[in-house]
């Protein structure tokens, strides 16, 4: 059983024909998860309806009303996931459905993380566009190069975002941080804790319908930055703490069944 998970804060103009796209194209049993933060557009009621037309088996709506964040909806779909292999995704058709069932399959083939990447051959970051930060492009390519010279330099997209998971995973790593940061932290510390992970490389394409959350201006950009920045310090302290032999995984992680 494979548990999708789509966090999701105004994708109203998405949301509909990502499930249906993302349902045609996984062939194991599979059930979608959105978690959507309330959205004002609507999209936890075009959610609903689509369950209640029956044309998706298997879909699941979580809406959150409190404490709304990127990070915080993920670890709640881990928390409800049925499935023993979670993947995640942004529900704008920046990640292509068709990848998923090649980060299934490195996942049944036996690595504990399958990642969807944009900076291995094959890969690549999406074109400027309409609606699209150019400086928020460059600074994420800039951003990963920089993770891997300070992290570790044979992992290539920090900030993917686009990832199949062993659940069981997630009984030694929880989710930290605020927005995308919280993927930087998890991979270094999955790294760290010596799982085994492969990148499949994927093009990145432009935001389908509405707009990007985590640039919508350069004073939001920069205020994330200085987050994702900040990570690199506390992965250091981390790597410290591994080396001089403490424990990295988290007492407060899930108990998977
Ligand atoms: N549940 C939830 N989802 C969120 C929140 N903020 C963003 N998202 C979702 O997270 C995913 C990534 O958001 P995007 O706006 O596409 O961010 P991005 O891809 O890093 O930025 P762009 O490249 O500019 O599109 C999308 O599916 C969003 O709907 C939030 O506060 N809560
Ligand atoms: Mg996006």
């Amino acid at each position: 059983m494979i548990s999708v998970i789509l966090p999701t804060y105004n994708e109203a103009g998405n949301i509909v024909d990502l499930i249906v796209a993302i349902h045609e194209a996984v062939s194991h049993p599979h059930e979608i998860l959105v978690v959507d933060d309330n959205s004002p557009d609507g999209t936890s009621r075009l959610t609903q309806q689509l369950i209640d037309s029956g044309r998706v088996p298997g879909l699941r709506l979580e809406t959150r009303t409190t404490d709304r964040g990127l990070r915080k909806s993920i670890w709640r779909g881990i928390e409800l996931a049925k499935g023993d292999i979670v993947v995640w995704m942004d529900c704008d058709f920046s990640m292509p459905p068709a990848v998923i069932p090649q980060l299934l399959s490195k996942v049944e083939e036996g690595y504990d993380i399958a990642v969807g990447s944009r900076f291995v051959r094959g890969g690549s970051q999406k074109e400027h566009g309409e609606g699209e930060s150019q400086i928020a492009i460059l600074l994420s390519s800039v951003l990963n190069v920089i993770l891997r010279v300070f992290l570790h330099f044979g992992f290539h997209d920090y900030t993917s975002g686009f990832i199949a998971v062993r659940r069981s995973v997630f009984s030694q790593i929880r989710l930290k941080g605020d927005y995308g940061e919280y993927f930087i932290d998890m991979m270094f510390r999955a790294i760290l804790l010596k799982h085994s992970y492969i990148e499949i490389p994927y093009v990145c394409e432009k935001r389908r319908a509405g707009v990007s959350k985590t640039a919508p201006n350069i004073r939001v950009l920069l205020k994330r930055g200085v987050k994702y920045v900040w990570v690199i310090g506390v992965m250091q302290g981390i790597r410290l703490r591994a080396l001089c032999g403490f424990r990295i995984t988290d007492p407060d992680a899930l108990r998977v069944r």
